[in-house]
């Protein structure tokens, strides 16, 4: 039998359940991206919301292309468990918050009527970083120019992508679409209506979510007693910091009563995430897949990995972050990191690297060049993503590149076994990647040779080893 409404009431008394009326209400919140990330992070903030008798916190979640997840959400009524799992414990949860499914490709116009219905307060968008394209600012218009035609109350648009700025971002892209579609009168008065009703909060948010696993579902259905295909796996630790902008100002105090923070200063708290935990994972993951190593915990398990880790963060990345209690962050990044439960695919986060390296490497590489400091790790970390596009590993194992450049890149990395020079200069002259600066700039392009050609020669354990050792 499967989890769902009907068989709610038969999980063992120890995990945590909705105890509201799931049916009654219609959802307030409509959320872009229904990932494993979202269903372990704000839908538990929600679902605790709701546990207060805040009805209005209910989500429908939008899957944007893939319909397998939604079917099988829908299946389970959108219930689905959360193993919290590390060094402090395990518990399973069964979070209530989602209530209703639809996928944007094949039920647009569902998608659009929802962010439009009366009761909805909010928008939150985890759509990853190539997801913010024109269709996207496109669905969120047709959906906020509805609402405007009807008279009803602006909402909250919230961007919790792993994008510096992220509201900004979002608010920039439906701006330029107005522009460029609408007539000039629907135009001008529309896009005053989204400036004086809408708000586009930043947020950082943060939650290790792998992709679940068979040993997830395996686990689940031994804990619940029950058969879960959307089940999930994560760790105690979360944390979401948005900016103090709301349509409905007296959110704030009900987000932070649900232990979110709320501040005017979302800028530090994203800086020090993007570089420091999602610049090492990128590391890592490009490492392990290079390496043959499976997870980001075996990664970590390696002493010369974890140093580098340890002085990626401390020596290149702390010196240019406003946050500054840098320190006790990196510590537990790198509990975090180690955490058993998680198994945690180098190859998932290794995916859309194109797209991630631009957030996560060059501000601290930048930072370090105008301080005439050393960039030897990212210089090294950059050398393994350049031998990543050869789409084979060390032991000659083949792994897709899974990346919307994935053509562009493997053109250029192929040409690393005959040319290896030409091929970094190459993947290092994409200012899609590295910004305007970083390409011309000799000395890094030198250093990530130098590394690169002691990886094709040595590989890349021995290359970590040699700079951890220095
Ligand atoms: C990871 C992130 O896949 C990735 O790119 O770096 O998903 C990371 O796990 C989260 O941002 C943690 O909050």
């Amino acid at each position: 039998m499967h989890l769902s409404a009907l068989t709610l009431a038969s999980l063992p008394a120890d995990i945590h359940t909705p105890i509201y009326d799931r049916r009654r209400y219609a959802p307030g919140v409509v959320h872009l991206g229904l990932g494993a990330f979202h269903r372990a992070h704000q839908a538990m903030v929600f679902d605790q919301l709701l546990s207060t008798g805040d009805t209005r916190w209910g989500i429908h979640g939008v899957g944007m292309t893939r319909p397998d997840l939604v079917n099988q959400l829908k299946a389970q009524d959108g219930l689905y468990a959360v193993r919290i799992a590390d060094g402090q414990g395990v518990k399973w949860q069964v979070p209530g918050a989602l209530w209703r499914t639809s996928v944007a490709t094949t039920e647009r116009d569902t998608v659009v009527q929802a962010i439009a219905a009366p009761s909805t307060r909010w928008v939150t968008l985890t759509v990853t970083e190539k997801g913010y394209t024109p269709a996207l600012a496109q669905l969120l218009l047709d959906g906020l120019r509805l609402r405007q035609q009807a008279g009803l109350s602006g909402i909250t648009v919230a961007s919790c992508d792993n994008l510096q700025g992220n509201g900004h971002k979002l608010q920039a892209l439906v701006k330029a679409q107005i522009s460029t579609h609408d007539t000039p009168t629907q135009d001008g008065d529309l896009l005053s209506w989204i400036g004086t009703h809408c708000a586009f909060p930043c947020s950082m948010v943060d939650r290790i979510v792998p992709a679940a696993t068979p040993e997830v579902l395996a686990a689940a259905s031994q804990a619940l007693g029950l058969r879960d295909d959307a089940s999930l796996s994560t760790e105690g630790f979360w944390e979401w910091v948005i900016e103090d902008r709301f349509a409905d100002p007296s959110d704030a105090a009900l987000l932070q009563s649900a232990g979110v923070r709320v501040t005017g200063d979302v800028h530090s708290y994203e800086e020090a995430k993007l570089r420091m935990l999602n610049g090492s994972h990128t590391a890592m993951a490009l490492m392990g897949a290079v390496t043959g190593r499976p997870f980001i915990a075996s990664c970590i398990g390696v002493p010369h990995i974890r140093e580098f880790v340890v002085r990626l963060m401390g020596q290149e990345v702390a010196p240019h972050l406003s946050r500054s209690d840098w320190a006790d962050y990196r510590t537990a990044l790198i509990a975090r990191f180690g955490n058993p439960y998680l198994k945690h695919s180098v190859h998932q986060i290794a995916t859309d690297s194109s797209q991630k390296i631009p957030q996560r490497w060059p501000p601290s590489v930048l930072g370090q060049i105008a301080q005439g400091a050393s960039f030897e790790h990212h210089a090294l970390a950059a050398a393994v993503f350049v031998r990543y596009t050869l789409a084979v590993d060390e032991s000659g194992q083949a792994y897709a590149l899974n990346d919307p450049q994935a053509e562009s890149l493997m053109a250029l990395g192929t040409a690393q076994r005959t040319e290896p020079e030409a091929c970094v200069r190459a993947l290092l002259g994409r200012e899609d990647l590295w910004g305007s600066a970083l390409p011309q700039h000799a000395a890094w392009i030198a250093r990530v040779t130098h590394w690169h050609q002691h990886i094709l020669q040595h590989g890349v354990d021995h290359a970590v080893q040699q700079l951890t050792e220095a």
